[in-house]
This record gives C-alpha cells, structure tokens and sequence, in this order.
C-alpha cells in the first residue's frame, strides 16, 4: 500500500480537486493508496470540507493538528500516521504533479528516496520564472556548502519508503519549513542512501495563497544550511 502525505493550511479550494486526481492516478496504475491529508486546523475549514467531499471514501483521511503549525511537523505527523510502505510527499495546492506517483513509487523500490525534480532535463516551473532562478541559485550554494550533488533540495515531492525513513531521526530533520527536505536528503546521502530525480514541471496551484514568505524564509533556509555544514544536523 501507498500512503500519500498531504499537508494542508488553507487550501480548501484546490484540494479536493487534487485528492481525486491522486485516487484517479493510484487507481488507473492499479496501486493500493491512502491519502492522509494532515491539516494545520486551517481557519478556511480545508478539513471539514474534505471530511464531506470524501465521507464515502475511506481511502481518505483527514488528520487535524490542534494548537500546532509548520510544514515540517506535518509531514512527520502524516509519516507517523501513514499505513502504507511506500510513501508520497507532496504539496496539496496542486504545484506537484500527481501523474508522476505511479513512477516515482516503482523507481523508490530501487532508490532510498525519489525526488520530483525541476532542475533535472525535462523539469521546469511554470508558476514563476523569479522562484526558478531563485531556488535554482539556492540549490548552488546548497550544492558549493554541503557537497550534495542533488540538482533540486527544495522541490518537497518526495517517494521514499516506511522502512527507509524509521532510520531517520524524525527530531533532527522535521522541523521548520521547506528547509526540512534538505536536512532529509542531506541525511540521506551521508548515511550511504540513493537518491534519484525524476524530472517534474510545477504546475499552477488550484486556488487559495501562497504560504512561503520567500524573502523571510530565505534566511531560515539559509541558517538551516550552515547549521547543517558545521552541525551535521
Ligand atoms: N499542515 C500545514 N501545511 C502547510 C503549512 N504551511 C504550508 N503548508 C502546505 O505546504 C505546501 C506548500 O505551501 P505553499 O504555500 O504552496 O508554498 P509554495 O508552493 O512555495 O508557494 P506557491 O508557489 O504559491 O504555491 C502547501 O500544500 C501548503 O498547504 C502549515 O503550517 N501546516
Ligand atoms: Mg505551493
């Protein structure tokens, strides 16, 4: 079985839309999926919308944090959470595409994590050219101050498996923002993991606002790198 982590603030008008293409790709590749969608108790009433949308299905869950934020902390909820033993992470607003799950599952069956990429040929953004080139140039100094040879950090569409993440510390990695993706695979390639990127295109999110404070987590992201370098973790 699959599991696909959907971590959730304020996504209530494109989410739904996401989670049935999710079913409708899982289902056609003929793969046993759950969806755990793990919301931040959004004030939009992303949870109970979905709770409604999806009553008749049980391969939907709604998780709902309380008194609790942060993309990090979700998706280690949701990997704490999730049944299957393969898992998908990925954005709920639709900028990852769900059409890429069937390949990224096979490939994790070879690979210790498989990462949705937009710096590898045939990966792209369509959102904005100014996000490209800024995580682009971010994924260089990534690349100059930790050695890791991995062209997108920051994508955060990720396949791995149960088994492979239960070896990760969960405390020293799923912690803050976007920023958790490179202490994931920055521990995962210093313990002798393989990664692979599959080429993906962003796509448009399906409605709702932006989360990342680009100017504001630029120097989280950058703290998170350092800190990484002289720490290790
Ligand atoms: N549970 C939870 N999810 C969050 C939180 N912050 C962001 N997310 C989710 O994390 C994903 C990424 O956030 P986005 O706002 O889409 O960030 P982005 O993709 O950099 O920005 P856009 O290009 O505008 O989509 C989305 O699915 C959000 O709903 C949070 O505090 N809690
Ligand atoms: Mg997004």
């Amino acid at each position: 079985m699959i599991s696909v982590v959907l971590p959730t603030y304020n996504e209530r008008e494109g989410v739904a839309e996401l989670v049935t293409e999710v079913l409708a790709v899982t289902r056609g590749a003929g793969l046993d999926a759950e969806v755990l969608v793990v919301d931040d108790d959004s004030p939009d009433g992303t949870a109970a919308h979905l709770a409604v949308v999806f009553q008749t299905d049980p391969a939907v869950r709604v998780h709902v944090r309380r008194g609790e934020r942060g993309l990090a902390g979700a998706i280690r909820r949701g990997i704490q959470e999730a049944r299957g033993d393969s898992l998908v992470v990925m954005d709920s607003d639709g900028n990852h595409d769900p059409t890429l799950i069937p390949l990224m599952v096979r490939c994790a069956e070879d690979f210790d994590v498989v990462v949705g990429s937009r710096y590898v040929l045939g990966g792209g953004m369509l959102t904005s050219g100014f996000r490209y080139w800024a995580s682009y140039a971010f994924n260089i100094l990534i690349r100059v101050v930790l050695g890791l040879r991995i062209h997108d950090n920051l994508s955060g569409y990720l396949v791995f498996r149960r088994a492979f993440v239960d070896r990760i510390e969960p405390e020293a990695v799923f912690y803050g923002y976007g920023d958790y993706a490179i202490r994931f695979l920055y521990q995962t390639v210093r313990g002798g993991g393989r990664v692979l990127e599959i080429p993906t295109v962003y796509r448009f999110r399906k409605g709702g606002e932006s989360k990342t404070r680009f100017f504001a987590y630029f120097w989280t992201y950058l703290a998170s790198v350092f800190r990484l370098r002289l720490t290790g973790r």
